[in-house]
């Protein structure tokens, strides 16, 4: 009788998990999930976390529920804290900028190397390729899940001062940079005095006029935060690119069910292809973005490729130094694939 009795807990025991790893297929849910962006609601980056959380909530019936965290919120003024953020849970998702994560992640400079993608089309050829893929995985090995590629852009200069259109204007220009090591010995290099700020303090420092001049791409960024008020002078002179990554903490992705961890992916996907797309749109196909500027009384200054001639000579050993810092494989596997599609 009591062996009995013995069997009968033990396959209702069995039962009722089965039932139970049936219906919950993974880990708890958080009643709700924290985004982290650097930027504002508004353009193609903001926008783009704002329409995620929209779908994913209808997508999956309000089981992942994502608050948004714009301009900064979440990492509380660190913006390289961004990824670590995410590795600890402490953050959800993130609409990262490849730059703010490469402290963690040393490869992601490969897109900050000065004026080593050309094109679009050279990006989108790396990312497609081995470089990508590999880039990926090494996000992946810190446990940060990367879902899609998005788009801040081609990063370009301006400044409250005066035009620059040679190595000699950005001299004694005090430059707002990311608190990336590879933009201090770039504008270094260029003879610029370069200062570390999140974005938040360096839109006060230019209103306040301690510093004279950043970096950062049109659409995303220049536009939708206004920096007309603050600065007149654009320099066009795609040095860098910087590629957007939306991931998701692997200690959250990992209590997804396998159904909802198709919806995640498949949404990031979807809606980064219109983030990218949003991120070009003005300036690659039509010249929107930039009347806007010269509207808001900027003047735009494009760099001929004979101008960006001197620029890149000053910045080579920056180049190879962070050549040898990212990995000269990678590096080199890059500039192959940009060559081929220019
Ligand atoms: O801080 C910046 O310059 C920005 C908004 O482009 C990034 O997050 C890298």
């Amino acid at each position: 009788m009591r062996k009995r009795m013995r069997l009968v807990c033990v396959l209702a025991v069995l039962a009722l998990s089965s039932v139970l790893g049936g219906v919950a297929d993974a880990g708890t849910y958080k009643p709700e999930y924290k985004a982290s962006i650097v930027v504002g609601p508004a353009g193609p980056w903001g926008e783009a976390a704002i329409r995620f959380a929209g779908l994913l909530k209808e997508r999956t019936k309000g089981r992942i529920n994502v608050k948004n965290y714009h301009a900064g919120q979440l990492f509380a003024g660190k913006q390289t804290n961004e990824f670590t953020l995410l590795v600890q849970g402490v953050g959800d998702f993130a609409f990262g900028s490849t730059i703010n994560w490469s402290p963690q992640i040393k490869e992601l400079n490969l897109f900050a190397m000065p004026f080593m993608v050309p094109s679009y089309k050279a990006l989108d050829a790396v990312q497609a390729g081995q470089p990508g893929k590999k880039l990926f995985q090494l996000i992946e090995a810190k446990r940060v899940v990367p879902l899609a590629w998005g788009e801040n852009g081609f990063r370009q200069l301006t400044n409250s001062k005066h035009r620059v259109s040679k190595p000699a204007d950005l001299e004694g220009l005090k430059i707002r940079v990311v608190g990336s090591p590879i933009f201090i010995d770039t504008f270094r290099a260029l003879g610029a005095n370069p200062v570390n700020m999140n974005w938040g303090e360096a839109q006060t420092a230019f209103q306040q006029g301690t510093v004279d001049g950043q970096e950062n791409p049109v659409v995303t960024v220049i536009v939708p935060s206004k920096l007309w008020t603050t600065q007149k002078y654009v320099t066009l002179w795609n040095y860098a690119i910087d590629p957007l990554v939306l991931g998701v903490s692997k200690l959250s992705w990992d209590a997804f069910s396998a159904e909802d961890k198709s919806i995640v992916k498949k949404t990031a996907e979807e809606i980064m292809a219109w983030q990218k797309k949003g991120a070009r749109a003005g300036i690659d196909t039509s010249s929107e973005a930039l009347d806007t500027l010269k509207q808001n009384g900027m003047e735009v200054f494009a760099l001929s490729a004979k101008d960006m001639g001197a620029f890149r000579a000053k910045t080579k050993p920056v180049y190879d130094k962070w050549a040898r810092e990212i990995g000269a494989d990678l590096v080199r596997a890059a500039e192959k694939i940009a060559a081929a599609t220019k």
